[in-house]
Order: C-alpha cells, then structure tokens, then sequence
C-alpha cells in the first residue's frame, strides 16, 4: 500500500490521501477522538513516538508503561478516503504548567460550543501534583490555531479526559482509569474551564481495569464505552460499553463491542455518525507492531433494532466509497482466501503487497464507485514464473469479467503493466482478483488502478 503525499511549504501544513486502515500512517497516532464539525469529519489522536536515549541527557526520564507521547496533531477528511494532516496543534513543551519533556500527551478530546473550541488533554504537571493533570486549549476552529490555558483544571487529575454536552447545553466531564469504580463524571461549568458539584465515581461497572470513556447520546440513552481488561497482567483491552438514561448514571453494562487485539494491550476509541452513518475509530499497531507505536483505523458500527451495539469486527478495508479512478491497495481487502499481506517496505510510509499466493487464490475489495467509464487497468505486479494469469472480477470470483491479464516472468522485479478491460463496471460494486496459477508464490500483487 502506498500512500499519495503532498507537502505544501506553509508552515507544517501538510496534506495527505490515505485509505483503508490503518487511515493515518505518516505519523504514529492512538487513541482518536472523532467529531463532526462544519460538515467535516476531524480526528484528534494522541501521537505515539520512539524513545530516543538521548532525551536522557535534557533530564527526561521514560516511564516504564514505555508510552512515549509528545504532542497532538489534527486531521479532517470529507470522504473518509482522503484525510488532511493539520499539524502540531498542543506540543508539550508549550504547556505552561506541564513537565518539560515529560513525554506523558495521552488521551486527548474536543468538544464545541458557543463558537469555541474546547480541546482538553492529559500532561505530566511539572508541580508533581500527580501523574497526569487534565489541561484546555481552546480555539475559534477546529484545526486550531489553540490556546493553552495556564494552569490545568483543579478537580481531573488522571487521564483520558472525555467532555459531553448534553441537549439542553449541560456539559460533563468523563475520565479516569484503574481498576474498581474508577471512571469518574462530574459537571463543567459554564465557562467549561472548571468542575462544578460532586464527582461521582461511576458503578455497575465491571471492577477490573477500565480507562479512556467516551460518552455519547442516541435516541434518548447515553451510551457510555470504554476500553475494559479482565486480566491486566495476562490480556488486552476490549471496548466494551454500558447505558443509562442519565449522563450521570447509574449505567447498565451490557457487554463488547470490539474484542481485545491478542498483540496489543491498549485499544482506546469513539463513536460518531457522518453523514448518516456511525463509525468506530480505534488503534491497531499494523504498522510498528509494537504496543506503544500504534496506528489509527475506523469502521463502520451499527445497532439493533432495541439500541444495543453490533460488535466492531476490525478490517483492513476499512470505510470509504473508492472512487475507481483512485489507486486500489487490494492488499486492504476486505476478504482473502489462500493468499496473504506482507509489507513492502515498512519504513517511513509503509506499503503492504498481496503475497503466498496459492492456487485458487483471491482477494476482495468492497465499494469501489464507477461513475466513470473505465477503458485499462494497471497492476503492479512482481513475478518469478511464466504467465501467472491474474482475472479481474465483478463482486465474486465468478462474477463479469472486467479483464484477464497474463503476468510474464519480470524476474523478481516490480513492473507495472496496463491491460485493455473487457467490461467496464456500473456504480458501486465490489472488485475480486482471481489469481489463476498452479504454481504457488509466482505472482505477487501490490496494486491496482482504473483509467
Ligand atoms: O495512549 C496512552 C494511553 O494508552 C491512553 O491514555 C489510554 O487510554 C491507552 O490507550
């Protein structure tokens, strides 16, 4: 998979196309926050970075969970296919109250109202008042310019801050992490820069560890998820989630809603309807593998007809109609069968390819729009053996033929081939590539473009 980039010298603005999951692969990013503004989607993670000894040397220590976390940045998308890349917009070393070089930007999240932009966020305080403070940026757009406000809330000390704001204008605030009753609500004030009445603990939940809540309301229930671990020494974290007709609780637990990654022990996510349609952002380490280097991803969730959440079974497709002139990375497929991924070249930006590929073996792309005539298809293809025949399907493997191309030996070396296509598609329809081949591990398959 490779990523279309375009730097624009303007300052640290930058755009940048990506599609299917991971959806941010320029930088490392974890726990986002989604929200709908001015008809736009913005997603605000925390950006995870690696170690460096040398930070040593200016008196930073790093701490043992290994989250090494400096800034945040902002990024929006129209399409849910192509997503702008905002730029820093709170670093730790401007936070008036924070530890220099601290390293400890975890969990943010933003809320709107009254024309303000209330961006609340975690920070190592440099008075040792605790291990994270909750401190607030605001700004007049959602992409920032942001002001750090200079001191942190008194009353939030903890982590992965999570503001609601009710109908009728009320707001909270959700946060909090451990184990028992360890997520905690309290009210904002109106100005939304301090706590007001009694904290309360939230119960009903199950005791063992929990963190990262984020809260939103439908149809009159507030649904409150959060990342959940039964096991803190030998498991992961699923997201589960709990309801109450009071944003105050009691809540209802009701169960999973994405099961635990085997090979990661965070997951941290939130939940937002675009245009119609709700969607799950959470993080998977796709590209680092690592636990604390982790990639942003989304995916479609519904409901049942009595309001209880599907569960989120994460993919690589991701969401997103593809326009069918846009380069398909086919190695984000949605289904695979007698093939496998593997990366190209994982450094910088990562690019994956379709590899082992076996006889009968086909990959999947769902929602790929044709709203425009197609004449050729290009593929970028590696080959080590004579006439691996790859077939270019409508919706199955036995669907219309869209084109057949016979791959010559290109001696191991990537070559991209154009083919005239034998039927062009109509709207949106799902592409399937048949490799025909007998011999196994002759055809490898990067990706494909319509023109
Ligand atoms: O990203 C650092 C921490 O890891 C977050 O604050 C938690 O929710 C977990 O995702």
């Amino acid at each position: 998979m490779k990523q279309l980039i375009v730097f624009i010298s303007f300052l640290s603005f930058s755009i940048q196309s990506w599609a299917q999951n991971p959806i941010i692969t320029n930088i490392y990013t974890a726990d986002p926050t989604a929200r709908v503004y001015n008809n736009k989607l913005y997603i605000y993670p925390s950006h995870d970075v690696q170690w460096n000894p040398e930070w040593e040397k200016l008196g930073a220590k790093k701490e043992n969970h290994g989250h090494v976390m400096t800034d945040y940045h902002a990024f929006s998308t129209t399409d849910l296919v192509n997503y702008t890349d905002h730029g820093v917009i709170v670093a730790q070393n401007d936070v008036p109250w924070g530890l220099k070089n601290g390293y400890g930007m975890w969990a943010p999240c933003i809320t709107y109202k009254n024309g303000t932009y209330y961006y609340y966020f975690p920070n190592t305080p440099a008075d040792k008042s605790g291990f994270r403070q909750t401190g607030l940026a605001t700004a007049k757009n959602p992409e920032g310019p942001f002001t750090i406000e200079p001191n942190y809330i008194k009353g939030l000390k903890g982590i992965d801050p999570n503001p609601f704001i009710d109908d009728d204008g009320q707001a909270y605030m959700y946060w909090g992490g451990g184990k028992g009753n360890s997520l905690k609500v309290v009210k904002l004030s109106d100005a939304m820069k301090s706590i007001e009445g009694e904290t309360i603990a939230i119960k009903g939940l199950p005791q063992e560890y929990k963190e990262g809540p984020f809260v939103f309301k439908r149809n009159e229930t507030y649904y409150l998820t959060f990342p959940l671990n039964y096991d803190t020494k030998n498991s992961t974290e699923e997201i589960a989630y709990a309801i109450s007709n009071n944003p105050l609780g009691p809540f209802e637990f009701k169960g999973t809603i994405m099961d635990r990654f085997k090979d990661q022990w965070t997951n941290h996510h939130s939940i937002v309807n675009y245009k119609r349609q709700w969607y799950f952002f959470y993080h998977y380490n796709h590209i680092s593998k690592a636990g604390n280097l982790r990639s942003t991803c989304v995916d479609s969730l519904f409901f049942n007809n009595d309001g209880t959440i599907k569960k989120v079974k994460p993919t690589l497709r991701g969401v997103g109609i593809h326009p069918a002139l846009k380069k398909i990375e086919i190695d984000r497929y949605s289904k695979i069968e007698n093939a496998k991924v593997d990366f190209t070249k994982k450094a910088g930006i990562p690019e994956w390819k379709i590899t082992n590929v076996k006889p009968n073996a086909w990959v999947s792309y769902n929602a790929v729009n044709f709203d425009t005539k197609i004449k050729s298809i290009q593929l970028n293809v590696k080959s080590n053996s004579d006439k691996p025949i790859i077939e270019i399907r409508e919706n199955s493997i036995n669907g219309k033929l869209i084109a057949k191309i016979s791959i010559n030996n290109t001696q191991n070396k990537w070559v991209s081939i154009r083919k005239k296509i034998k039927y062009s598609p109509k709207g949106i329809v799902n592409i399937v590539c048949v490799f025909k081949s007998d011999v196994e591990n002759s055809v490898e398959l990067d990706w494909i473009k319509f023109k």
